[in-house]
């Protein structure tokens, strides 16, 4: 569109330098790194303008204040409309940082990377990844606010914000999260749509043709339009309308152009992911009456406007902890509990109920030890709050007592499954319905938000539908929780396409995720204590669907073992011949195993290896007294491909695993034709000593 058809820009002089200092931070930024997305931002800069400075409510020099607006970039691409942001507004983000836009050790990477720049709430980049994640956000708030605040004591009350591009509402997980939130009437939700009608490889008109606002509308979202994204009091309205629907998610829908001002490239994928260049730069700043030079340039005016974020949000924190100091007075225990969930402090014996189980040799399914071990969290975690992709009676991970997350406003009469009591936003059952992609997202949002130990659950063979949210827990260090059951060919009858098998060596390839598959019942207590204590960084929990029985540790080592992730099982095997090394409902198959070579005369030493992660962290010492170098024999017997386990059981181990897909059949007879008894494991144990 060329410049001349664009409509005028109708309000302040100082508003409007204020925007145009926004596009030409990002345009000058792009251009030095020589690298970057400066549509987006060019584009968005005037609705981005208003949301931060008519709208969020945050305080620059808190930027950790628990009760401040959540602002999530989705886009993350547009990364530089957030740094210029956060730099003009005075978060601890400087013009230097800024100039070091997406280079080495920088506070300005590619992407916004939670946990490295102050004032960036979720990690973004993976389109649609943000809208997700917000919901946990506004999951997060509807719950501490429906838990804590009392008659004349709001002390949580903050909206979640969204900038969305057409990447992000064109993704699946944005639909599944935002057909969950319009369900849960998630009033303080506001996504901001960019609606520039380009993406990376041309014009939506290519795909993506939809009616957006209908669909929303049909989620049970209010919708708005805007026609023009630079009519700042039009933008202004709609969001202050958006506000005002307090009961449902609102989406505004804005109309920009990308690359605005830019005069050969604006409204075409050109201005989408690649620096201007200096010629268009240049031009642009003409066209916008901006100076060429200097690069960077922030007029005093815009500087002082934006820097008013800072009193601003000073007095709103001042004014919050007032009224917190009043609730405490009021409310002193409730203060006590906000203040340590705010810190992210695990209460004292919170891991006193937890439960030990008798040795037992027909035991029990370790996602039913998991369920009994909820139920102990449940009460002294109140932090603790999950759900599952429609798999609660598979999964076991509904937390007794605890209600239904569930808006207040909705009727709950005939629907199946309420257990009693009206529905409230107080309930930490969250129900994701089939969506494990959202779901996996919305529990990142909910650690992102601080306050809780969310969990999310599903097969593990449909961990596949939620990897971006796995992997982004791990870059983002969030302490989620996922307990995926059914974890191997031992599912049986359902067959290949519900029995995982590269699921585990995919799972820990996720640096900096802990992966842990307990072998018994005592060994899952202690794979819930490993996942409540790693605050900053998630755990799988990987469950059996049967029966695994309970060990019978007299004379064996403590399942407390599982914290060092492999351990000895039976130390009296001194001098081993041969190193038998399981995972899961294996470990029983191996202990059967060295019983028949013991009976052979050859010495086993079985090690249980729940956790290869926490196993590598290890001091070297402890590893040499687990896994001795001088034992070269080694079998590793785990219902998964074998990809990776080479590592541990050397060049002349061997490892029994399942490199195909698995079979539907009785579990008995599928693990029995993959060689999973104890028969064959002995019997490919004494080829390796022979
Ligand atoms: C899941 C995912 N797929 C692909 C990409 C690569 N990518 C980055 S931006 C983009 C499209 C951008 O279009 P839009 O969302 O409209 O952003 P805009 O052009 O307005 O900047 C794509 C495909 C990505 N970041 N995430």
């Amino acid at each position: 569109m060329p410049l001349g058809t664009m409509p005028p820009i109708a309000h302040s002089d100082l508003d409007d330098l204020c925007v145009n200092t926004i596009r030409f931070l990002a345009a000058d930024a792009v251009q030095r790194a020589n690298s970057g997305h400066p549509g987006m931002p060019m584009g968005a800069a005037a609705p981005a303008y208003v949301l931060w400075t008519r709208h969020l409510r945050h305080a620059p020099r808190h930027p950790d204040w628990f009760d401040r607006d959540r602002f999530v970039l989705s886009a993350g691409h547009g990364s530089i409309l957030l740094y210029a942001l956060l730099h003009l507004s005075g978060y601890a983000l400087t013009l230097d940082d800024v100039k070091a836009f997406r280079q080495w050790g920088s506070l300005t990477p590619g992407h916004p990377e939670g946990g490295v720049t102050p004032g960036v709430e979720a990690t973004t980049g993976p389109l649609g990844q943000g809208v997700a994640n917000a919901v946990g956000l506004a999951i997060a708030e509807a719950h501490l606010a429906a838990r804590f605040n009392r008659p004349g004591h709001t002390v949580i009350d903050h909206h979640t914000w969204v900038l969305a591009s057409d990447g992000d509402l064109m993704e699946g997980v944005a639909a599944e999260a935002c057909s969950l939130a319009g369900h849960l009437g998630l009033g303080k939700l506001i996504v901001v749509y960019d609606d520039n009608r380009v993406s990376l490889a041309g014009s939506t008109g290519l795909g993506f043709t939809e009616d957006v606002a209908a669909r929303y509308a049909s989620y049970g979202w209010h919708t708005q339009h805007v026609a023009d994204g630079n009519g700042l009091d039009s933008v202004d309205a709609a969001l202050e309308a958006a506000r005002a629907a307090h009961e449902r998610p609102s989406l505004v829908i804005v109309r920009t152009t990308i690359g605005y001002g830019a005069p050969h490239k604006q409204g075409s994928c050109e201005a989408h992911g690649a620096p201007l260049g200096p010629d268009e730069v240049r031009a642009a700043k003409k066209c916008l009456g901006w100076p060429v030079e200097p690069a960077f340039w922030i007029p005093p005016e815009a500087a002082a406007r934006f820097a008013t974020a800072v009193a601003r949000g000073d007095a709103a924190v001042r004014d919050w902890e007032t009224r917190l100091r009043a609730y405490a007075e009021a409310h002193p225990a409730e203060a006590a509990e906000l203040r340590r969930r705010m810190a992210g402090a695990l209460p004292a014996g919170w891991d006193a109920d937890l439960p030990r189980f008798p040795a037992d040799a027909k035991g029990l399914p370790t996602r039913k030890a998991s369920e009994s071990v909820m139920q102990a969290l449940a009460g002294t975690l109140p932090e603790l709050i999950g759900g599952s992709a429609d798999l609660n009676p598979s999964c076991l991970t509904w937390l007794k007592g605890q209600g239904d997350f569930q808006p207040p406003t909705l009727s709950p009469d005939g629907i199946q499954g309420r257990v009693g009591g009206a529905w409230s936003f107080a309930g930490r059952n969250i129900h994701f319905g089939v969506r494990e992609h959202a779901m996996g997202a919305a529990v990142n949002g909910l650690a992102a938000h601080g306050g809780f130990i969310p969990y999310g659950a599903t097969f593990l063979v449909f961990s596949d539908y939620m990897r971006p949210p796995l992997r982004l827990a791990a870059l983002s260090r969030l302490g989620t929780v996922w307990i995926f059951t059914h974890d191997g060919i031992g599912v049986g009858e359902d067959g290949p396409t519900h029995q995982p098998v590269e699921h585990y060596a995919a799972l820990r390839a996720i640096p900096g995720m802990l992966f842990i598959r307990p072998a018994d019942a005592n060994e899952t207590v202690w794979a819930w204590q490993v996942a409540v204590e790693n605050r900053h960084r998630p755990t799988v929990l990987a469950l059996t669907r049967q029966n695994v029985p309970t060990i019978d540790r007299t004379g064996l080592a403590s399942a407390e073992g599982l914290r060092r992730g492999a351990y000895v099982l039976d130390p009296s095997v001194e001098r081993p011949d041969l190193l038998l090394i399981a995972t899961g409902s294996e470990l029983q198959l191996a202990l059967e195993a060295a019983a028949l070579l013991a009976a052979k005369g050859i010495r086993a030493r079985v090690i249980s290896m729940p956790c290869w992660q926490l196993f590598e962290e290890q001091p070297a010492d402890y590893r040499e007294a687990v896994l001795p170098r001088a034992v070269r024999p080694r079998l590793a017997v785990e219902t998964g491909v074998t990809l990776g386990w080479h590592r541990w059981v050397g060049a002349d181990g061997d490892v029994v695993g399942v490199d195909r897909f698995g079979a539907s059949a009785p579990a008995a007879r599928v693990m029995r034709e993959f060689g999973f008894t104890a028969e064959q494991v002995a019997a490919r144990a004494e080829r390796l000593v022979r």
